[in-house]
């Protein structure tokens, strides 16, 4: 007997703990959580996906808090002369921070709800690499890293390139830059290959949280060679083998069709034999 009402205490334990009492403080937890997180300045996505060396580039950044930033940095590395003080400067103004627009299909609360928009200028002799940057804002700084590369290891996306017959050429060890500009886009490459090639082709998006993308790898007869949505984030990469010289045809896409405002990314070829 005592031991009944021993389980009828427990199970009303554990349902008292399941209530809808329970709902509402473990609902405001979690909303108080990404509250304290949304007032941190964080960056979620910028366009373009990657800096070229020795041009003037238009920045544009979204993330969370970055409404009247003063300063963005690119951080020089000590290896590329960081402490050197007749390097040449990278040259950042900042020309506009405002509200974003809402991010198609997606919640701000999620993805920012903030922009700005800078001017880069970086010299000739900024070496190709991951940078650091941060960007300063009167509620803190957010920082991020940005890919520079030289200028002419990377080749700039073209429209139309929307199937087969508008492919644009992209060369093994280079880098395209694009972006997914409105929904159901999709940028179609062709690589010259030779058969025995290990081909790795990565996509760096300028936002994952923003853009959803999707590789698909075709050879010259237009025969499915090897696809990848998401690796270990959402950025695809693909990896396989060619099996006869030919083109294969890279074709680049939203996994949802969503296109538009930060669906940028950065493609790179490489053979990893
Ligand atoms: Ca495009
Ligand atoms: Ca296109």
């Amino acid at each position: 007997m005592r031991r009944g009402v021993l389980v009828v205490l427990t199970l009303l334990g554990i349902l008292s703990c399941l209530s809808p009492a329970a709902g509402p403080s473990l609902f405001l937890i979690h909303a108080y959580g990404q509250d304290a997180k949304s007032i941190t300045p964080r960056i979620t996505a910028t366009e373009p996906a990657a800096l070229a060396s020795g041009s003037k580039v238009t920045l544009k950044v979204r993330g969370f808090e970055l409404k009247g930033a003063t300063e963005l940095r690119l951080v020089r590395p000590a290896e590329a002369g960081g402490t050197d003080s007749n390097a040449a400067p990278i040259r950042v103004e900042i020309k506009e921070t405002k509200d974003a627009g809402q991010a198609k299909g997606l919640d701000n609360k999620l993805v920012g709800g903030t922009q700005l928009v800078a001017e880069l200028t970086l010299p000739d002799d900024l070496p190709a690499g991951i940078y650091d940057y941060v960007i300063v804002t009167p509620a803190g700084e957010a920082k991020e890293k940005i890919r520079v590369l030289a200028p002419d290891s990377v080749l700039d996306e073209k429209e139309s390139n929307n199937g087969f017959d508008e492919a644009q050429e992209l060369t093994l060890g280079k880098y395209s830059r694009g972006s997914i500009q409105s929904d159901k886009d999709v940028d179609v490459f062709a690589l010259p290959t030779q058969a025995g090639q290990q081909l790795k082709i990565t996509l760096i998006s300028g936002g994952p949280l923003l853009i959803d993308a999707q590789l698909d790898c075709y050879d010259s007869r237009r025969q499915f060679l090897a696809s990848c949505d998401d690796e270990k984030s959402r950025d695809p990469v693909a990896t396989f083998k060619t099996l006869a010289d030919g083109i294969v045809y890279i074709c680049v896409s939203s996994a949802h069709d969503i296109g538009g405002e930060w669906h940028s990314y950065l493609l790179a070829v490489e053979d990893v034999k």
